[in-house]
Parts: C-alpha cells; sequence; structure tokens
C-alpha cells in the first residue's frame, strides 16, 4: 500500500506510517498515512518561518487564484472526497458530502475575502497629523484539527490563515488524516509556495507537543478537548502565542409547553444524534416543561425507533458508527454512570451488530435525569442524551445556563416572547430558535463562551480578529 506522505517544505516526505481504519467495518484500511517526528515537525515550522516573508507580501489575487482553485477542486470531487469522509470518520454518507460542500464553501468565502482586505484612515486628534490602521499577518499559525469534521474544520482554519497571508503548521487528528491529506494536496498543486502550508500527520504527543514548545509559532488555532485546550493554553502564555480554542460543549435544549411537537423533535433528534452525536454543538440536555413532556418523551422514543444505525456508506443508514473503540468505551461508561446516578433508560443504551464489524451504538435516550448528574455536567461526546423535567421557562433558562459550557443553545417555543428572551439571556455564543443547536452556516461567526471556547471567533470575516494582527500608523502630512 502506498503511504500518503507529510508535507514538509514542499517535499512529500514520510516512512513511518499508521492504519486509517474505517469504524464501519475495522477490517478495511482506508489508506496508510505518515507519522511524524519531532524532527519533521520542527522542520516544518522552520519552511514555514521562512516561507512567511514572501507569502505575507503575496499579493490578494494570487492567494484569491489559490483558494478559488481549492474550493472549485473540493466542489468538482464532493462525492469521492465525501465517502473518503465517511469511510475515515463513520459519518452517513449524505452527512460527508454535506460537509465536503461546507468545506468547499469556506474556501470561496475566503478566496473572496482576500480581495475585501481593507483599513481604515482617521484623523490623528493632533493637527496635519494622519493615521492609518491595517491588519498584518500574524505570522506562522499552528492548526490543531479535530476528528469530527475531517474536512471542515481543517477549511475553517487553513483557508483563513491563507486568506489574511499567514504560513501554516498543520496537525490532523490522527483518526482522520485522510480529508486533511487530500485538501494540502488540493492547495499544493493549486500553487501555494513551497514551505506556506506544512502537514505533519501523526501523534499528539509527538507532533502537537513539539508545535506547543516552539517559539516560533505566533499563534495556534485549536479544536478539541477541554483538557487538549487548556494544554495549548498553558504553553502558549510562555512563548506570548495568540490562541484560539474550540473546546466542549453540553448545550441545551429547551422545549417549552407552546413548542410545536414536530419541530421540536425533529431539532432535538438532529441535535442530540445526528453525526453519531459526535459534534461539539450537539445537544445532550433536553430540558422540557412539564405540560408537554410525557408527549415529547413519547414522539422522540416514537422518532428513534425509526433511525437506522449502520455502515455509513449503506443507503439509508440516519447515524453511522462510534468514530472508534476508545469512544466507544466512553460512551458506555457514562450510559452506565447514568443508570446508577439513577436515570431512567427510556431507549437504546445496547451495542448492536451489523453486517460489517463496527463500533455500532444505539442512539440513547434518558429521563428523570437532573441537571447534577454528571450525564447532564459532563461532555460524552456521543450518541447520548437526557430530558431534564422542568416546571416553566424560567426554570428551563437557569437549568440550561447551569453548565460550565456555552457554546449552543436551543428553544423550541411558538411564543415571541420567550423566544426573545431566550436569545438575549442564553449564556452561549449561538442561539437557535426552533432549530437544531449543532449544523451552522459558514460565513458568520462561530464559537462560545465559558469553558467552550477561548480567543476570538472563527469563520466569516470575525476570523480576521484571530489571523491578523492590527497596525496603527501615524504620519506627518
Ligand atoms: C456544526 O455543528 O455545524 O467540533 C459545526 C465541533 C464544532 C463544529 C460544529 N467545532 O463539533
Amino acid at each position: 500500500m502506498t503511504i500518503y506522505q507529510n508535507l514538509i517544505a514542499g517535499e512529500w516526505t514520510g516512512a513511518e506510517a499508521v492504519e486509517n481504519i474505517n469504524p464501519s467495518d475495522t477490517k478495511e484500511v482506508v489508506g496508510l498515512y505518515a507519522s511524524g517526528s519531532a524532527a519533521d515537525t520542527r522542520n516544518a515550522i522552520a519552511a514555514a518561518k521562512a516561507a512567511f516573508p514572501a507569502w505575507s507580501r503575496s499579493g490578494i489575487w494570487e492567494r484569491h487564484v489559490i483558494l478559488k482553485k481549492a474550493g472549485d477542486e473540493i466542489m468538482a470531487r464532493k462525492d469521492e472526497l465525501g465517502a473518503l469522509l465517511a469511510r475515515e470518520e463513520g459519518k452517513t454518507l449524505p452527512e460527508a458530502i454535506g460537509e465536503t460542500i461546507r468545506a468547499s464553501q469556506i474556501f470561496e468565502f475566503f478566496a473572496g475575502e482576500a480581495l475585501r482586505l481593507a483599513g481604515e484612515v482617521v484623523p490623528s486628534v493632533r493637527p496635519n497629523i494622519g493615521v492609518e490602521i491595517t491588519r498584518e499577518p500574524l505570522g506562522v499559525i499552528g492548526i490543531i484539527t479535530p476528528w469530527n469534521f475531517p474536512i471542515a474544520i481543517p477549511a475553517w482554519k487553513i483557508a483563513p490563515a491563507l486568506c489574511y497571508g499567514n504560513t501554516i503548521v498543520f496537525k490532523p487528528a490522527e483518526l482522520v488524516p485522510g480529508c486533511s491529506w487530500a485538501i494540502v494536496d488540493i492547495l499544493n498543486r493549486a500553487g501555494l509556495p513551497k514551505g506556506v502550508l506544512n502537514l505533519v500527520m501523526g501523534k499528539g504527543s509527538i507532533v502537537g507537543q513539539t508545535m506547543l514548545d516552539s517559539p516560533d509559532l505566533a499563534g495556534i488555532t485549536f479544536t478539541g478537548s477541554v483538557g487538549t485546550g487548556k494544554r495549548v493554553a498553558v504553553s502558549s502564555i510562555e512563548h506570548n502565542r495568540k490562541i484560539q480554542l474550540e473546546m466542549g460543549g453540553k448545550n441545551p435544549m429547551v422545549v417549552l409547553d407552546d413548542a410545536d411537537l414536530s419541530v421540536a423533535v425533529e431539532a432535538a433528534a438532529n441535535s442530540a444524534f445526528f453525526s453519531t452525536g459526535q459534534r461539539c454543538t450537539a445537544s445532550s440536555r433536553l430540558i422540557v416543561t412539564e405540560g408537554i413532556h410525557d408527549r415529547f418523551v413519547a414522539a422522540m422514543t416514537e422518532k428513534l425507533k425509526t433511525l437506522n444505525v449502520d455502515h455509513a456508506l449503506k443507503t439509508g443508514t440516519h447515524i453511522g458508527p462510534v468514530v472508534d473503540e476508545r469512544q466507544l468505551k466512553t460512551d458506555t461508561d457514562y450510559i452506565e454512570i447514568g443508570k446508577k446516578e439513577g436515570a431512567k433508560l427510556a431507549f437504546g443504551g445496547e451495542l448492536i451488530s451489523r453486517d460489517t464489524p463496527g463500533f455500532y451504538l444505539q442512539p440513547t435516550l434518558f429521563t428523570e435525569a437532573t441537571n447534577q448528574m454528571r450525564i447532564s455536567r459532563e461532555e460524552i461526546f456521543g450518541p447520548v442524551a437526557s430530558v431534564i423535567r422542568v416546571k416553566d421557562y424560567e426554570e428551563a433558562l437557569a437549568v440550561a445556563n447551569d453548565t460550565p459550557f456555552g457554546l449552543s443553545s436551543g428553544i423550541a417555543t411558538t411564543s415571541l416572547k420567550h423566544a426573545t428572551h431566550f436569545k438575549r439571556n442564553a449564556e452561549a455564543g449561538m442561539v437557535m430558535v426552533n432549530l437544531p443547536t449543532a449544523g451552522v452556516d459558514f460565513h458568520v461567526p462561530f464559537g462560545g463562551r465559558k469553558g467552550s471556547s477561548y480567543g476570538s471567533r472563527e469563520q466569516g470575516k470575525y476570523a480576521a480578529e484571530f489571523f491578523t494582527t492590527v497596525k496603527t500608523a501615524y504620519t506627518l502630512a
């Protein structure tokens, strides 16, 4: 089998490789992908540093053309790349193709942004002096991405980094190197100069740690677990490095008595179980008021009976497998914890076998949960959600906000008064009314509050905040 290698200083390199396994069929090896060393990582950082002066001064048309070409190629290959994504990560083929389209749209968006770079010219408070405010690229950016969005998250970090003139050392999640390799190959062929984008696949403890230890990374943008995010933060303070962290969520979905039941069930089922619940924007706390509680639980249970858990590439699959054995163990451990804590298992909870050996778990719904249980406070990152019964809207809002996290927050209601109040008072970076907590647009800010995020927002024009540094220049006229 050929090895998909790392790209360092414009050269494909690496003989050490690991298998990329399909979680829908663990007999299938998706490919062999290089596993980089500390020396590879240091070489990649040096290459990005050497490429920075020229790339930071490159013309905006050159950046536009490269980003546009990448977006166009990803769109033209959406079925093939979507299938690769579904095979390596396990989300269903329609979800995977949707994510691939999103990655293409992100490149198209930042291709456009490259042409819209602008500053401000303002008068000084002193006579005969002019002031110019401009944005300059930050420098070498370290990009560390998680396994749950193998193409969209790399796209939404790489595209703005390049758009604003930065160079990159990119470390994708070890579990899903395939889509990352494909994006880097596409950008490399689209004409990026050598060293501007370096790919170092490999272990967090080696590649990631070498990145954290480097004084040459001006910024790190990271999406992943809370624990690793904290390590990125601590090491970055030492190096005076800018950081952007997207970490966990324990997102609430409030369902009020006046909700349209079918809207509420669609939003809750999508939030909790699509993409196998493996989204930081997933909802795992369904906070339901008394008057609709029993009807909601009955309708959710009926809905869950209709969802097929199966091979990600199979037509008719609604929920693919869990990503790997370790995550499956986390999920099943939490199901046991939920039972011990006294929540009632209303649906699922069992492993299932299919034609191919994979990590198949039923969507799992607890009822009679309280917001103090561990299953309500800790991020599980699997197809497991709990219903928490509350008296009224006021209690629902208080419970929704009573969490260490603050990424996304949803409400199902037909009341303008409650929707308006919730939008204003939900302690979250994103609020969804009558919509799932997950599944966001690519052109508007993404990010959260409290334990979920640190640093400025991702996506849309707000991305410039992280990927540039502001300069204020004064001139005597
Ligand atoms: C989405 O819900 O559309 O890791 C995106 C995550 C998020 C992305 C969610 N950073 O799940």
